[in-house]
């Protein structure tokens, strides 16, 4: 019998929630208590860290888990490696749902760092008003530049003072083509710094960008150790109902 825990806090992890719950499979969709007001999901959902790696094989221990999906974001590398270590520990089958990262196409002026502290040594020394598309943990990095006029983005208000004086614009997105195009013209953003997250529900900055011809840095996406991983909800579903069939 089935017992699945679902790593989300990802649009893709909504998705996979919502066609788990259809299938009637016994799941628990679990959040790292991020935000203040994460999505309900259509399953019972747990919020916060499990602690560590071996909190996680613990927690699958005791609540009887057969399968584990990662459905976190590209960026939650801790959290993918902790499953990882966890589900070998415990033996359980471990699959990622994991989204594409976005590729250049014509027209992008894409300069590819491979990480924040990259990031802000490819920001220009003279002053210009820059977007940082980056959350809320990774921001301190910037305060080397303060020149810079800061435009950021959280999907909470913050609440601790930020290492260097910007605008915060609050909101949770998925965002549109046409939302970024107007925040970006009445900013007069000139530069944006982005991560590679892959997916539709971040990427239009990217197309905003490339429209306006406007330079992005964009961060890599840091090395996860190996695991099976597929892109679409089908496959996960598969690869639980092959699971079913071999009774696993
Ligand atoms: C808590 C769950 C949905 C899910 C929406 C996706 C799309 C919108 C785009 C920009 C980039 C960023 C950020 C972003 C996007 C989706 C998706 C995605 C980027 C929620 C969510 C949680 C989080 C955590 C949050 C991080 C932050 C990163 C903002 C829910 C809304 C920048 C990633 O304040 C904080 O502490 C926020 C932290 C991790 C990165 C960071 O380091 O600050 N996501 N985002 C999850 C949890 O607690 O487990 O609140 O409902 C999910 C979504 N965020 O249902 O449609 O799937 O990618 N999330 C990045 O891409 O760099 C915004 O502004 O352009
Ligand atoms: P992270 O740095 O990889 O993980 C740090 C710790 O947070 C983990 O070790 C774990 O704590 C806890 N954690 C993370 N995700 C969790 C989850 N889904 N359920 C339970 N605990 C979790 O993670 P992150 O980058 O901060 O991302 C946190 C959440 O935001 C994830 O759900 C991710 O999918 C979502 N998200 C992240 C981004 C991003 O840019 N990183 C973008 C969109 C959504 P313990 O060690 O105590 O178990």
């Amino acid at each position: 019998m089935i017992r699945a825990l679902i790593l989300g806090g990802t649009a893709d992890a909504s998705l996979l929630a919502a066609a788990i719950a259809r299938a009637g499979i016994d799941a628990v969709y679990s959040y790292g208590g991020r935000t203040r007001a994460p999505a309900d999901q259509p399953l019972p959902t747990r919020i916060g860290g499990f602690g560590g790696a071996s909190g996680l094989a613990d927690t699958i221990r005791r609540e009887g888990f057969t399968h584990v999906i990662d459905a976190t974001h590209p960026f939650a590398a801790e959290m993918s490696r902790n499953a990882v270590e966890a589900c070998t520990q415990t033996g359980t089958p471990l699959i990622a749902l994991e989204r594409a990262p976005w590729e250049k196409t014509q027209g992008d002026n894409w300069i590819g760092v491979s990480d924040v502290d990259a990031a802000v040594a490819a920001l220009p020394e003279s002053p210009a008003n820059v977007f940082l598309a980056i959350g809320r943990q990774h921001i301190a990095p910037f305060a080397a530049k303060p020149q810079h006029a800061y435009t950021l983005r959280f999907v909470d208000p913050p609440v601790a003072p930020l290492p260097f004086a910007a605008d915060v614009i609050v909101s949770r997105g998925p965002f549109t083509l046409d939302g970024e195009l107007e925040m970006i013209r009445a900013r007069k953003i000139a530069w944006i710094v982005a991560r590679n997250s892959g997916g539709d529900g971040a990427r239009a900055k990217i197309d905003a960008a490339r429209t306006l011809g406007l330079p992005v840095i964009m961060i890599a996406r840091p090395e996860l150790p190996e695991r099976p991983r597929v892109e679409s909800v089908a496959e996960i579903m598969q690869w639980l109902d092959h699971s079913t069939r071999l009774g696993a």
